[in-house]
């Protein structure tokens, strides 16, 4: 079932009471959330949604999940003719501007998979953010992309972890990267099963399950 809101809180939130199965779909979060209760820009013309999946993963493979969202908003991106990559773990990049996020979050035996794309907004720049109309100059139909993206989360998520992995692997570009993440830095040369980030750091190597990365 699909909920469309003219405006609530994050949809994120709306989502926790729903079943499995059901997709919220907002034009307008109030207050929208990205990771680590940071503030997610959410004005009108951007895709704020949030699909109720059955918990499928065991605890250490949650961020499979993430990663498994990243890859459906990057190949729905791509589908609308913009050439996205996506940087560890799941942020939707075009260059260093960033045109979606997303957020999972867990909860009464459900993930909430939070994914938020800039459309037809104005991105809010100061946070190095783009959308696809200042991109393409095109308008985007909402429920069309919602459709596009659905589309492909469900296609990820027939997959095992592993192959998920590896579906990611093609659509990102941190592999190979010198980063800094929490105090780490070195080259992150690969993802490991459980979607950790493995980083060759002067002092040997490190596994990163989850952080905020930037590139060197
Ligand atoms: C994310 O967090 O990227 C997760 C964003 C998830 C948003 C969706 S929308 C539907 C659902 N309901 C919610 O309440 N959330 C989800 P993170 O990696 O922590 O990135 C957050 C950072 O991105 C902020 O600190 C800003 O720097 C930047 N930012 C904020 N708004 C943005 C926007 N609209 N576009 C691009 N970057 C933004």
């Amino acid at each position: 079932m699909v909920r469309i809101l003219r405006t609530c809180e994050s949809t994120n939130d709306a989502a926790s009471e729903c079943r499995p199965g059901t997709v919220i779909l907002a034009l307008v979060q109030t207050h929208g959330r990205g990771r680590y209760g940071r503030r997610w820009y959410s004005e009108y013309g951007g895709l704020w949604c949030s699909v109720v999946l059955p918990d499928m993963y065991p605890p250490e493979k949650r961020t499979v999940a993430a990663l498994a969202a990243g890859c459906a908003a990057a190949m729905c991106i791509k589908e609308l003719g913009v050439e996205a990559v996506i940087k560890w773990p799941n942020d939707v990049m075009i260059g260093d501007r960033k045109i979606a996020g997303i957020l999972t979050e867990h909860t009464d035996g459900k993930i909430i998979v939070g994914i938020g794309i800039n459309l037809n907004n104005q991105a809010p720049e100061d946070v190095g953010a783009v959308s696809y109309k200042e991109l393409t100059s095109r308008h985007a139909d909402l429920l069309q992309v919602l459709w596009i993206l659905l589309d492909y989360l469900s296609w990820i998520l027939t997959f095992g972890p592993e192959d998920v992995i590896e579906i990611w692997k093609t659509l990102s570009d941190t592999p190979g990267r010198r980063v800094a993440i929490d105090g780490i830095e070195g080259i992150a040369v690969d993802v490991s099963s459980t979607g950790a980030l493995i980083v060759d750091t002067a002092h040997g190597r490190e596994e990163v399950l989850a952080g905020t990365l930037r590139y060197l």
